[in-house]
């Protein structure tokens, strides 16, 4: 695949939880050195610097923790977005993944208007599909899911273009889903793949029946990236570890897969918390599997078509 127009969009979202860290993603992810690894492999780079939440006056919310702020946010990165999917592959450096709200907001927007369906790969140990009357815990990273397929709840919130159709999202890594989550997802068609069916099948074989699915389409595709998706002794850098998690070979795995199907259009990194990382070390893994899915590899190998 020759050369890509890569965007880089940070997005120093901090609100969608209560601990504070995840404002300095996006420099840990200009310190480790992400811009150049892209160019490295051939793509043009434009860091077009951080997003501004949209102008939001604080409320009190009884149970939701910083409910204006994140409508706010979900405002300006659903702009910054869709804007840079015209001009190509945006790379949105978070920040929490309250951020995906905008993100695959913006996304959606930018598909309809190509009249092209969109996909999204959710990459993570949580589902992220509360509503706000479901969470217990009021943080709004843990609903983007619930608000894209357009659930109960979310009025105060931009309105959708249309709600996202289950039979388009994956979830991948799944091992910590609240109980009202799997209520709710067992109603559904998204494809749940947790560690467990990763363990027995492994990660390549789920992925495979997803990444089928949206060429068959001609689909757009979001890839949303949490760092709790790998495991905690590889990825300590998140205030939501979960043991048990994805290796570092599987998070390459799947990222040459999709550099290999040519599908993604938009990458979400989300949940880097650099207060809590050890030398870098979780901000360097996760520049390193975004190179992998812009095309760093070991040996060239023949592309398998879709
Ligand atoms: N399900 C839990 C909650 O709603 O608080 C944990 C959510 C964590 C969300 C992280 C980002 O993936
Ligand atoms: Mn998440
Ligand atoms: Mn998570
Ligand atoms: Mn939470």
């Amino acid at each position: 695949m020759s050369g890509q127009n890569c965007i880089l969009l940070g997005a120093p979202l901090d609100s969608g939880k209560r601990r504070l860290g995840c404002l300095m993603g996006p420099d840990a992810y200009r310190t480790a050195g992400l811009a150049g690894a892209l160019t490295d492999l051939g793509h043009s780079v434009t860091d077009r610097g951080n997003v501004a939440p949209a102008p939001f006056t604080p409320g009190q919310h009884p149970k939701l923790h910083a409910l204006e702020e994140t409508i706010a946010w979900t405002h300006s990165l659903a702009e910054a977005t869709q804007a840079a999917l015209q001009d190509g592959t945006p790379i949105i450096m978070g920040g929490d993944h309250a951020l995906a709200s905008g993100t695959v907001l913006g996304a959606m927007r930018h598909a309809q208007a190509q009249e092209r369906p969109l996909f999204v790969l959710w990459l993570d140990a949580h589902s992220d599909f509360h509503t706000p009357e479901s969470t217990d815990s009021g943080n709004l990273h843990g609903t983007p899911l619930g608000y894209v397929t357009g659930r109960e709840g979310f009025d105060a919130f931009p309105d959708l273009p249309y709600p996202l159709p289950h039979d388009n999202i994956a979830i991948i890594g799944l091992r910590s889903v609240d109980a009202a989550e799997r209520a709710a997802l067992q109603e559904t068609t998204i494809q749940r793949v947790d560690m467990r069916e990763i363990d027995e099948t492994g990660i390549a074989t789920p992925l495979n029946t997803f990444l089928e699915k949206v060429a068959a389409a001609n689909g757009m595709l979001h890839v949303s990236l949490d760092v709790d998706f790998l495991d905690p002794s590889v990825a300590p850098a998140v205030g939501t570890t979960v043991p048990g998690g994805a290796t570092v070979r599987e998070g390459h795995l799947v990222m040459e897969m999709l550099h290999d199907s040519g599908l993604m259009t938009s990458l979400d990194l989300v949940e880097l918390n650099p207060f809590l990382d050890e030398r870098g070390r979780t901000a360097q893994l996760m520049v390193d599997l975004a190179a992998s899915a812009f095309g760093r590899r070991v040996f060239d190998r023949p592309t398998r078509a879709y």
